[in-house]
């Protein structure tokens, strides 16, 4: 018989880039979640897993609470106000490298009237001075009556371990909700439409990232082709580039994390697409599972 474990689920609930993804790849100690310097990057409900001897931590990364723009913004949104139905706790996650403010309050108000602990990560304390960190925590503790409170790297792995461990005590005794091994509850093809996203959030800016979503056309045992759609014909031409450099640059940086993934060596074909309009079409956003 399997010994028991402790399990449940915690949500992730803060501002767009503060580092909620990067804190549940830490904790999960694997990348579930994609990561980028664009606000925006997570769009739908992750399941990032954590499995210890005695524990199956479920972390549930969350897009950024966001005033809603269009479609997709919205349903973002609604995912995050629904996730926060049966956790066993929420972790709350603040940058220290920016003033806590309006933004974090409005959350503050949602996640402190859950009645679940409310866990506080103040995050990217690396390279910040004492002092400012202290200050730092002194605001966020203000944010209302907190369980917890840990200055984190999600970057450098600094506090991470004392986290999980402050996250694990909130668990009850209870069943294994992923197999063992099991890090997350994407599918291959899932994943890998997030890692050529993460490619192309890197390498463009302004409303282009925003505007990106990636379509697995075929997964085989050595194919793999998937689209690049963006809303108009100027974005193509960005995330095509000179001669398709741009393009090939971002298939370049993403195969090997696919092969890693699959353990295998792949071809990646990758096209960009102008679906127009895509993040106000809701059967669009449905095809595209957000
Ligand atoms: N210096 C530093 N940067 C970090 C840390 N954690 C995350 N970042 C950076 O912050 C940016 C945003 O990280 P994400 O993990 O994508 O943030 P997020 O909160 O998931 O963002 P959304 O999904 O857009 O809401 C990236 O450039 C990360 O590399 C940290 O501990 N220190
Ligand atoms: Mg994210």
């Amino acid at each position: 018989m399997e010994p028991a474990v402790k399990s449940g689920f915690i949500a992730v609930a803060g501002r767009p880039n503060v580092g909620k993804s990067t804190l549940v790849n830490a904790l999960a100690g694997r990348k579930v979640a994609i990561v980028s310097d664009k606000p925006q990057t997570t769009r739908r409900r992750i399941f990032g897993v954590a499995n210890g001897d005695d524990f199956q931590l479920v972390l549930a990364d969350l897009p950024g609470f966001q005033r809603p723009l269009d479609a997709l913004t919205e349903r973002m949104q609604h995912t995050v106000d629904t996730a926060f139905e049966d956790v066993d706790g929420v972790l709350f996650v603040l940058s220290a490298r920016e003033r806590i403010g309006a933004g974090d309050k409005f959350i503050a108000k949602k996640v402190y009237s859950l009645g679940v602990p409310v866990v506080i990560a103040l995050n990217k304390v690396d390279r910040l001075k004492a002092g400012h960190i202290a200050q730092q925590m002194q605001t966020a503790a203000q944010l209302g009556e907190f369980h917890a409170i840990h200055p984190v790297s999600a970057k450098t792995g600094d506090g991470i371990g004392q986290l999980r461990d402050e996250l694990v005590a909130l668990l009850s005794e209870g069943p294994l909700y992923f197999p063992r091994g099991q890090a997350t509850d994407m599918s291959d093809a899932d994943q890998i439409a997030e890692l050529i996203r993460e490619k192309a959030l890197w390498l463009t800016k302004d409303e282009v990232p925003h505007a990106i979503s990636v379509e697995l056309e075929e997964l085989g045992e050595k194919y793999i082709r998937a689209f690049l759609l963006v809303e108009t014909e100027s974005q193509k031409q960005i995330l095509v580039g000179k001669s398709g450099a741009m393009i090939k640059q971002i298939g370049t940086r993403a195969r090997p994390e696919i092969e890693a993934l699959l353990d295998r060596q792949v071809f990646l074909e990758l096209t960009v697409k102008v679906r127009p309009r895509w993040r106000r079409d809701t059967t669009q956003l449905e095809r595209l599972g957000l």
